[in-house]
Parts: C-alpha cells; structure tokens; sequence
C-alpha cells in the first residue's frame, strides 16, 4: 500500500484530500495542529491504516522529530501534499499587519519547505516520490489587499517549478494545484473569525467545495509514471479570475 502524507489534514482541502486519497488506496500520515481533529477524521477513514502527526508546519524541529519518530510501516512517503497554509488578513499593504505577514511566510514558505526537507532524505533515497503543492489562483495573479497573500502563494509557484527542475533526475514529481474560491475555513481564518465577513466572500455563486479540489489532487497524483500535470487552475464555474466572479 503507497503511503500518502497531508499536512493542514484537520480541515479543508487537506481533510478532503486525506478522505480522497484513502479512496483511492493510500494509506495516510495526517499532520495538524488539532489533534481532536486528526482523530476524528482517522475515524472516518476506519478501514485504511492512518498515523496521526500533530504539528505546526512553522516549527522545524518539531517537523524533523515527527518525521523522524515514523513508525517503519509509514515511513516509505509515496506523495506529500503540501497543503498546511491560509491567509490572514486581507489589508492594503499600509494598513497590514507584520504578525499576518509572519505567519503567511511562516506557514505557507518555509512550513512547506519544512515538511519537504524532512522528507526529501527518504525520497531521494528511494529514488521516487510525487510532491504535491497546493497553491493558489492568488499566487498567479495581483488582486487589491492581496499583498503578502499573494506573495507567499507565487514563491509556492516558484518553488514548485523550481523544485521539479532539481527533483526530476531523482524521479520525484513536483506540480501544483492553484484553487480558486473554496468554501472551506479559509475566509473565517482570513477574517479572524469575523463569519459574516467570511460568509460574504461566497454569497451569490457557489463556490468551490474541498471535495472538488481533492478529487482533482487524486487525479494529479496517481497519473502514469509517463505524464507529469505540472500545475492545474481550478476556479469556480462563476469565476473567470481571482475576483472576478459572477454573483446572481
Ligand atoms: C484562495 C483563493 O482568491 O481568495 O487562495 O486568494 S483567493
């Protein structure tokens, strides 16, 4: 059984992701902050073998020691996906806060350089392995406010095209799935709670669900060993760019 990693698995794209793939025959490492939430999920997937990380992807050494402490039967990691990130605050560039901008470039950077580094060691040394980076149409495209965001999710596109170019002659995939607007946490971790805020951000279109992008991940991931779908754009059916969306 290939082993599947998902990191940010507690809610989401993640969640959905881990539910995908152990659709799909994987079995899971899932990693998060909340465990409760990593439990429940493991429940779910009653059936497929699933280890529980608990974690913050901004923490390097708790990162190393996790990855470290896997038990031998999951530590042949197939696919990472690199999915632990979000954005907070959504400010011009004058009214932002540094805190929001840390912890942008804290988790969706170098968390998600965290988590590779710990995990390339096994997959060079396997000369195989598919990681999975999840973007955003916002790190292909300026919106207002965007900022640090955006900023963050371009060094994503950056690193994957990157990575891939270094990872190839090892025989590890490197692509990247940019979503558009999903309803998930995102714009209730975005505005710090504010839900009415949250909430407007999808009224009048139906968004994307995290089940739509998973399904695609699964796709992305378990193509033959011949085909490489390098990056996907996947947006609303009421979406023609990042803000530009049809409401009725
Ligand atoms: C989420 C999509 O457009 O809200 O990454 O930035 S957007």
């Amino acid at each position: 059984m290939k082993t599947a990693f998902v990191t940010g698995a507690s809610s989401g794209i993640g969640r959905a992701t881990a539910v995908a793939l152990a659709g799909a025959g994987f079995q899971l490492v899932i990693s998060g902050r909340r465990r409760e939430r990593l439990e429940a999920l493991a429940a779910e997937l009653a059936g497929v073998p699933v280890y529980i990380l608990v974690f913050d992807v901004r923490d390097r050494a708790a990162v190393d020691a996790a990855v470290t402490d896997l038990p031998a039967e999951f530590q042949a990691i197939e696919v990472l996906i690199n999915n632990a990130g979000g954005a907070h605050g959504l400010n011009p560039i004058q009214a932002g806060d540094p805190a929001d901008w840390d912890q942008m470039l804290d988790s969706n950077v170098r968390g998600l350089l965290n988590v590779t580094h710990a995990l390339l060691p096994g997959m060079t040394a396997r000369q195989r392995g598919f990681i999975l980076n999840v973007g955003s149409v916002a790190g292909h495209e300026a919106y207002a406010n965007g900022n640090v965001y955006c900023a963050s999710k371009a060094a994503v596109a950056m690193l994957t095209k990157t990575m891939r170019l270094d990872l190839l002659p090892l025989g590890i995939k490197v692509a990247e799935v940019n979503p558009g607007a999903v309803e998930t946490e995102f714009s209730q971790v975005r505005f710090k709670g504010d839900a009415a805020r949250a909430a407007k951000v999808y009224e009048g279109f139906e968004p994307l669900r995290a089940e739509d992008v998973a399904e695609i991940i699964v796709f992305m991931v378990t193509r033959p060993a011949r085909v490489t779908i390098a990056e996907v754009l996947v947006l609303a059916g009421a979406q023609g760019a990042a803000t530009t969306i049809v409401r009725k």
